[in-house]
């Protein structure tokens, strides 16, 4: 009887460090997706349909380390991050694998420079409608996610 009693208390101990160890987990996720400060979170697009759109963002990296930004995933399309560059009067856009944010740094993504490249898009962005972006990061220690909410606006 003490024996079942003691496997029966061994087993809710484990219960319990398990659900604090996720706790802490998600917590310290979130601390880490609140280092980078993210404002006007903007999706240009032309027309009705259009296959491929920009999105642009203020992207501040409040952390003590610099941050990297990965990656952008959305459901509606493929994505690239990009620049743009303008030689002889003739603008290209040139593929970056990765954005480096140094720390206490803002990083502009504008019309005419950085942008995330939206292409293959399968549905109409809908004029004045939100769209979650999620956004991929890696610091010195691990790769975080933060999810944003794009205002998709006519160009
Ligand atoms: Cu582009």
């Amino acid at each position: 009887m003490i024996k079942s009693n003691l496997k029966a208390v061994s087993f809710i101990f484990i219960f319990i460090l398990i659900i604090e160890n996720s706790v802490a987990t998600s917590k310290k996720a979130f601390a880490q997706s609140e280092q980078i400060k993210i404002t006007n979170p903007f999706i240009n697009v032309i027309g009705k349909n259009a296959k491929s759109a920009a999105g642009y963002m203020v992207l501040e990296n409040l952390s003590g380390q610099k941050i990297t930004l990965l990656e952008a995933v959305s459901d509606f399309g493929s994505t690239m991050l990009h620049t743009s560059e303008e030689k002889d009067g003739v603008v290209s856009m040139i593929h970056l694998d990765q954005i480096d944010i140094d720390k206490g740094d803002k990083v502009n993504f504008i019309p005419g420079g950085l942008h995330i490249m939206f292409v293959g898009i399968d549905r109409d962005l809908r004029v004045d409608s939100t769209k979650d972006i999620l956004l991929k990061f890696r610091n010195s220690e691990k790769t975080f996610t933060k999810t944003v909410s794009f205002a998709v606006k006519a160009k």
